[in-house]
């Protein structure tokens, strides 16, 4: 009924636009809208990085001083930002999560340009997962080749859609997000089905390469470099294979993530970081990425 009443009030060229944007989706898994923000709303998400940035080293700075761990810290400040330090260099903030808690015009930001753009291209409504910043400092860690579902299947829908927003050039130096094209070609794999057209590929369970799909797999596929500018926005599928190399420049590479599921299958948010500040060592929290957690 959305679609009908949206497809009703739209001119031709629009039609075919949100046509297009939903036809490249389905086909590759990924959109890639070049350009998506505005320079002055890139301004404005380069300003809420630096203050994220900033609370993110004062939260470990406090840890230090109190030698309170950053876990307690997370459980004890409520609404305090989600810190998680790089696994080889502690002193390093590899993300910050629950940003919308924290930041509330920052949610209606993302509120009415990315959920209100998901919502439109699929014609009902969307609502947010989780959100965070990988802040990808010089010398920060690479995020091995991973699918993201099944870090987020202990919660109820079977997709997700995040949408990548581009806060720095992103180079093959600065280690750039490579996301798998037309992976769903590769024969002869095991797979586990989840869902018409939705699969989860076989990856390294437990260990420090935990979630990491297996190299023979990765192998296979063509990976695609996003050499994104600063505005531009990639939303992706839970089930595209994707990952990114370390960073060897001398400036940071800083991106945020804002994952989203449809309405009809639940909100889950609250319930995400109720169980991420509760258990932050669980490896299902830190499922392809540089971080340590229990048994990682
Ligand atoms: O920031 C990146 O380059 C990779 C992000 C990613 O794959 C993740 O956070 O799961």
């Amino acid at each position: 009924m959305f679609l009908f009443l949206l497809a009703c009030s739209l001119t031709t060229s629009e039609f075919n636009y949100w046509e297009e944007q939903r036809g490249q989706f389905e086909e590759l898994g990924y959109l890639w809208i070049k350009g998506f923000y505005s320079p002055e709303q890139v301004m404005l998400l380069r300003a809420w990085s630096d203050k994220i940035a900033e609370s993110s080293n004062a939260l470990l700075s406090m840890s230090r001083a109190t030698e309170i761990s950053l876990n307690t810290l997370q459980q004890t400040i409520p609404g305090s930002l989600i810190v998680v330090p790089e696994a080889k260099d502690p002193q390093k903030v590899c993300r910050a999560e629950d940003l919308l808690t924290c930041y509330p015009e920052l949610h209606s930001f993302v509120y009415g340009t990315l959920t209100s753009y998901l919502s439109y291209l699929f014609g009902e409504p969307y609502v947010l997962f989780k959100d965070k910043i990988n802040f990808k400092w010089p010398g920060g860690g690479a995020f091995p080749p991973h699918q993201d579902f099944p870090a987020f299947e202990f919660f109820g829908p079977k997709e997700h859609i995040t949408a990548m927003v581009c806060i720095d050039e992103a180079t093959i130096e600065n280690g750039c997000l490579q996301i798998a094209h037309h992976w769903k070609d590769i024969e002869s794999i095991e797979k586990n089905v989840i869902q018409q057209g939705a699969y989860v590929l076989p990856y390294v369970v437990g260990g420090p390469s935990h979630g990491t799909i297996q190299k023979e797999i990765c192998d296979q596929i063509i990976w695609l470099p996003i050499l994104a500018k600063p505005g531009d926005v990639v939303f992706f599928n839970s089930y595209v294979p994707h990952y990114s190399e370390t960073n060897q420049s001398h400036s940071p590479r800083r991106a945020m993530f804002f994952t989203h599921n449809r309405l009809r299958d639940g909100e889950y948010k609250t319930a995400y970081y109720r169980s991420k500040r509760n258990d932050p060592e669980n490896p299902m929290f830190h499922f392809g990425t540089p971080t340590k957690a229990r048994n990682k």
